[in-house]
């Protein structure tokens, strides 16, 4: 199965000739809330990006609204039983890990609500980038409902428990600098986050691939290690990365000093 074999309904994907794939959440009129065949979707996706030569995603949606969450209308439609629904949170887990862990740096391009499950999703990004618009909730008390999505897990590594619990009881919202502050996005941008996240996304293409797969799942995996562990895992994978045949040129390069030296503008 190859990614243009794939049939999405909910989704749309598109690649460039850098190997940058475009991900964009196609339910604009129901602010793309995620109903359960978008997550299996997503799931879809995420399972043959690592193994497709995608060197970059940016995650997007049209309309205004980046995500609405949960979707609440087919929840309610469905009535479902605990056990149906942990079985579907189950399905975004397998989803959102797939994103987290995959080892292809997913960049998010925000805009509107980010919301509920949307944040849960932004979240599973690598890099958020947010635009004037941008505001982030967990309007999960209020509906009376808890997170599904990982909320507890990778908001709570963003904001801290504090803030997620604040966010969860009074569903307050965060947006603009206070955003970049509290840790819900890393890019505040005046213009379009699509730009943003669509020219980080081809400065990253240009990493090599096994630079950025340890950037994008072993620091996840490594979150998730006792330090003792993690410095290990690091070891080994520096091991592996530091001594690619694909990053000999750019060592050549510094050496004999052609390649660009890191210093500020
Ligand atoms: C939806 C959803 C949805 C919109 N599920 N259908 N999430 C929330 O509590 C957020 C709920 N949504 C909103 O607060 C608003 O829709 C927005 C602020 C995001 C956008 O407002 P607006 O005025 O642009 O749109 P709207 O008129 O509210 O909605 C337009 C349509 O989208 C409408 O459908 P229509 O058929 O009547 O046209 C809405 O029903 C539909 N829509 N949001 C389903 N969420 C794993 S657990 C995770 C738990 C959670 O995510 S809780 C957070 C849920």
């Amino acid at each position: 199965m190859q990614l243009d074999d794939l049939k999405l309904e909910n989704l749309t994907l598109a690649v460039d000739g850098a190997g940058v794939a475009t991900l964009t959440l196609n339910r604009a009129a129901k602010r793309n809330a995620l109903d359960a065949a978008t997550i299996e979707e997503l799931i879809e996706v995420f399972t043959l990006v690592p193994r497709a030569g995608v060197r970059a995603v940016v995650l997007a949606a049209a309309g205004d609204h980046f995500c609405a969450g949960l979707d609440l209308v087919e929840h309610h439609r469905e009535d479902r039983s605990p056990a149906a629904f942990m079985q579907l949170c189950l399905r975004w887990h397998e989803a959102f890990t797939k994103m987290e862990y995959g080892g292809v740096p997913v960049i998010a391009a925000l805009r509107g609500a980010v919301v509920g499950g949307g944040l849960e999703l932004a979240s599973a990004a690598h890099i958020r980038v947010a635009d004037a618009s941008t505001y982030f909730a967990l309007p999960e008390g209020s509906r009376g409902l808890f997170t599904g999505g990982g909320a507890t897990i990778r908001v709570a590594r963003l904001v801290g428990q504090a803030r997620l619990v604040d966010m969860m009881l009074t569903g307050r919202i965060y947006k603009g600098a206070e955003a970049v502050a509290v840790g819900l996005c890393q890019y505040l941008v005046d213009g379009s986050s699509m730009d943003k996240a669509q020219a980080l996304a081809q400065a990253i293409a240009a990493n090599t691939p096994l630079s950025n797969f340890a950037i994008c799942s072993g620091i996840s995996h490594m979150q998730n290690m006792s330090g003792l562990d993690a410095a290990y895992a690091e070891a080994v994978l520096a091991g592996v990365v530091n001594t690619q045949p694909a990053a000999r040129g750019r060592l050549a390069a510094f050496a004999d000093g052609t390649a660009a030296r890191v210093r500020p503008d």
